[in-house]
């Protein structure tokens, strides 16, 4: 029995790799156009000099919808934060100098640049022990 699961997803990937990048290409297939969120929403975009990544964040009554962030060293980032919860939240990346209030029900939104590569912890100040999540540089 020869391991086949592996490289069928390695083509998966290539294909949705091959989709994303395609998107505007002038394909026929136009239908589908509305992005899914399904999966990570962290986009990156690779463009001259040190790029840019853009994070959306949902934080509601208390705990965020993601525990962990990548981004590039260096790169400029952008968190869109949304607080769908009932009480005010925040954004708090010590080491990059972000700590952004989100009041309920609001979106806010954190600029910064990325730090040196390692790993970091983001929180929400006001409740830091329940919400709080990985930075993970590279
Ligand atoms: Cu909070």
């Amino acid at each position: 029995m020869r391991r086949r699961g592996g490289m069928v997803i390695g083509v998966l990937v290539g294909v949705l790799a091959l989709a994303a990048a395609g998107c505007g290409g002038g394909s026929d297939n136009g239908s589908a156009s509305a992005a899914p969120t399904t999966t990570a929403e962290t986009t990156t975009t690779a463009g001259g000099g040190g790029g840019e990544t853009e994070i959306q964040l949902v934080a509601s009554n208390f705990k965020f919808d993601k525990t962990s962030l990548d981004m590039q060293s260096g790169s400029q980032v952008k968190v869109e934060i949304r607080n769908q919860g009932q009480a005010e939240h925040n954004f708090t990346f010590t080491e990059a100098g972000a700590n952004q209030d989100v009041e309920a029900g609001e979106d806010a939104t954190a600029t910064f640049t990325a730090p040196a590569a390692g790993s970091y912890q983001f929180t929400c100040k006001y409740h830091p022990s329940k919400m709080k999540g990985t930075v993970t540089v590279t």
